[in-house]
């Protein structure tokens, strides 16, 4: 059985870092990790363009950087549009075999730069887009942000006004949009996530990589506990992982042998102590609604690839 605190293997794991020591990260930071393992899964030639975001400080101060593939910093709102843009450019000097990956946090996705992203998705730009989500906007100081969840704390929603509006579901909103690939990922599951970002590499068009990225200073927690929280808002559902062909066919890349109660995932964290059972409760109900609306059409996936 799969438990928390399982360590993984370092086989199969590119030994290659395409980033060098010297973050400017806070420690157990989920974000850094993330892309580390992103930048195993792509390789080279990769070029990243960045909004403002944890990650537009994270390399370090011009002119040192930890990056060893280009990165270019944009506007709040324009990850999408400006990783179009370097797309079209590369290709009109003939090196189109550059990939352009557009990362941002869920502020510059879910909020202010899903225009830009909609227009991409739409016209089916080819770029792969991460979206490293924390759930607030954590480089101004942990407001709340629409992908922050139903209850939590943030400066914004303090804890006599928590959150009072549901997660944002950028994956549907996406999904709608029928673009090639689409998938969920967690640096707590490094082969699952290396593998999604090779294949989004392998394939043509606009893709989209929800990455779930811990926080241990918005989410008022230890740093050590960055992996085992990310590990255990899959095994209890709160972020399945799944990736999605064509907005069609849906497929479970990892199956929890046992689902963890969603208390178990929220008591490690600061930003929901001030919950009652009563809240959690119906958390968890949420939770097993949408699991349940996923289920239908991971079995539907399969009935389609076995065609
Ligand atoms: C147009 C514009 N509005 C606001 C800001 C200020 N700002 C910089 S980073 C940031 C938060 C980003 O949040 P998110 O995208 O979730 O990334 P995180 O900081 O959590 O990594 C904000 C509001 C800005 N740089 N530009
Ligand atoms: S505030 Fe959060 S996301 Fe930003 S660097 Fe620190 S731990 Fe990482
Ligand atoms: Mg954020």
């Amino acid at each position: 059985m799969y438990s928390v605190n399982q360590r993984f293997d370092n086989q199969d794991i590119p030994e290659d870092e395409l980033l060098t020591s010297g973050n400017l990260a806070c420690a157990g930071c989920g974000a850094s990790l993330s892309m580390r393992l992103a930048l195993k899964g792509l390789g080279k030639p990769t070029t990243l363009t960045v909004p403002a975001c944890c990650w537009t400080i994270i390399p370090g101060a011009f002119p040192r950087s930890i990056m060893e593939v280009p990165f270019f910093n944009c506007a709040f709102e324009t990850a999408a549009s400006t990783a179009a843009g370097i797309k079209a450019a590369y290709r009109k000097r003939g090196m189109d075999d550059i990939c352009v990956v557009a990362w941002a946090g869920d502020g510059g996705t879910l909020d202010i730069g899903i225009q830009a992203l909609s227009g991409a998705a739409e016209r089916n730009d080819d770029i792969i887009y991460i979206c490293y989500d924390n759930e607030a906007y954590m480089n101004t100081g942990i407001q709340r942000s629409s992908a922050t969840p139903l209850g939590s704390w943030t400066t914004t929603t303090p804890v006599k006004n928590p959150k009072s509006e549901p997660k944002k579901d950028i994956d549907e909103i996406m999904i709608a949009h029928r673009i090639p690939y689409l998938a969920t990922a967690t640096a707590a599951f490094p082969h699952d996530m290396i593998a999604k970002f090779k294949k989004a590499r392998s394939i043509k068009g606009t893709r989209f990589i929800h990455l779930f990225s811990s926080c241990p200073t918005g989410w008022r927690m230890p740093e050590n506990l960055s992996i085992e929280v990310m590990r255990l808002a899959v095994l209890s559902n709160i972020f399945p992982l799944y990736e999605v062909e064509g907005g069609e066919v849906y497929r479970q890349t990892f199956v929890p042998d046992e689902i963890v109660p969603v208390n178990e995932y929220m008591h490690l964290q600061g930003r929901f102590r001030h919950l009652t059972e009563e809240d959690i409760k119906a958390y968890q109900k949420a939770v097993d609604k949408r699991y349940e609306t996923l289920k239908e059409r991971f079995a539907k996936g399969k009935e389609n690839t076995a065609i």
